[in-house]
C-alpha cells in the first residue's frame, strides 16, 4: 500500500492573534490543496476547537500536546478525549504531536532528554516519555534528532548516529505490544540542528536517516509495519526546499514549523504535484 504523503504544520505558539489565525485558515481554505497529501495543521490549544470549526473539511486538525488522563485534578493539562465538542463516548478526532522529547522542550529542561523508561514527568511542559506511552490511539509520533547529529559540514551523513538507534528503541519496544496503534503513527525525524535555524538537511542526509529509521520499525516491529508507517522530515522545511525532498523514497512528508504560519505552505502542501 502506498503511503500518502503529510504535511503538518505546527503552528507552535503562533499566531500571537485570532485575527492572523483567521488570516491563516483562510489562505487554506481559499487554497488548492493536493488531494492526494494528507494536511494537518496544529495551532496552540486555545485554537483548537475554533480552528477544527472554520477550517475545510480537507485539512485535519492536530494538538500539539495532550494528557493521559480523561479527566480529574491535573492543572494545567489537556483533555482530547470526550471533549465538549464530541458525544459522550466518541474520541475527538484529532492528530496529536508527541516528541520523545521535543526540542523546544528539550532547550526549556536539557534534564527532560531521557527517554529511557525510568524518564519521570518533567515539571516543564514536554511531553515526557512516561506521557508519550499512555497517550491516546490517534496520536502521530514526533521524533527529534540527536544533537550530535549536528553536522560540522552538510554532507556529514546523520545516519548511524547509535543516539538515533538508542531514541528509538524503548518507545519502539513498548509499540510492539501496540502494534495496531503503531499503525496510527507518523514518525517525524527532526534534526536539531535544522530546526528553526534555515538550515535544512540535504535531500541525501534526509533519505539517508529516514531509511534508517525504517530499518529500525521493521527489526522492532515488523518490515509490513515499516512499509506502511510514514516517516517525515523536519526543520526548516520551506517552499524553496521540499520540491527536492520530497523526491526522496523515505521522505513521506514535512513537519513544518515557521513556513506554515505563511502563505508558501500551500507550496509545501503541493510539494508532490
Ligand atoms: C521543527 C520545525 C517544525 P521549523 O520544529 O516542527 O520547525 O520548520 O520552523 O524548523
Amino acid at each position: 500500500m502506498a503511503r500518502k504523503f503529510f504535511v503538518g504544520g505546527n503552528f507552535k505558539m503562533n499566531p500571537a492573534t485570532l485575527e492572523q489565525k483567521r488570516a491563516l485558515l483562510k489562505t487554506l481554505n481559499e487554497a488548492t490543496l493536493d488531494p492526494e497529501t494528507e494536511v494537518v495543521i496544529a495551532p496552540p490549544s486555545l485554537y483548537l476547537i475554533p480552528a477544527l470549526e472554520g477550517v475545510r473539511k480537507e485539512v485535519k486538525i492536530a494538538a500539539q500536546n495532550c494528557y493521559f488522563q480523561t479527566g480529574g485534578a491535573f492543572t494545567g493539562e489537556i483533555r482530547l478525549v470526550n471533549t465538549p465538542h464530541t458525544t459522550s463516548s466518541q474520541p475527538i478526532d484529532m492528530y496529536i504531536i508527541y516528541s520523545v522529547p521535543h526540542s523546544c522542550a528539550m532547550q526549556a529542561s536539557p534534564s527532560s532528554s531521557s527517554v529511557t523508561p525510568s524518564a519521570g514527568a518533567s515539571s516543564t511542559r514536554p511531553l515526557s516519555s512516561s506521557r508519550a506511552r499512555r497517550a491516546p490511539p490517534s496520536t502521530p509520533a514526533c521524533r527529534r534528532g540527536a544533537a550530535e547529529a549536528r553536522p560540522s559540514t552538510p554532507s556529514r551523513p546523520m545516519n548511524g548516529s547509535p543516539y538515533i538507534s538508542l531514541l528509538l528503541s524503548p518507545s519502539l519496544e513498548l509499540t510492539v505490544g501496540l502494534c495496531v496503534l503503531f499503525r496510527r503513527i507518523v514518525v517525524a525525524y527532526e534534526p536539531v540542528w535544522a530546526i528553526g535555524t534555515g538550515k535544512v538537511a540535504t535531500s541525501a542526509q534526509a533519505q539517508e536517516t529516514q531509511a534508517g529509521i525504517r530499518a529500525d520499525i521493521a527489526k522492532a516491529v515488523s518490515p509490513a509495519v515499516a512499509e506502511e508507517t510514514r516517516i517525515i522530515y523536519g526543520g526548516s522545511v520551506s517552499a524553496k526546499n521540499c520540491k527536492e525532498l520530497s523526491t526522496q523514497p523515505d521522505v513521506d512528508g514535512f513537519l513544518v514549523g515557521g513556513a506554515s504560519l505563511k502563505p508558501e505552505f500551500v507550496d509545501i502542501v503541493n510539494a508532490k504535484k
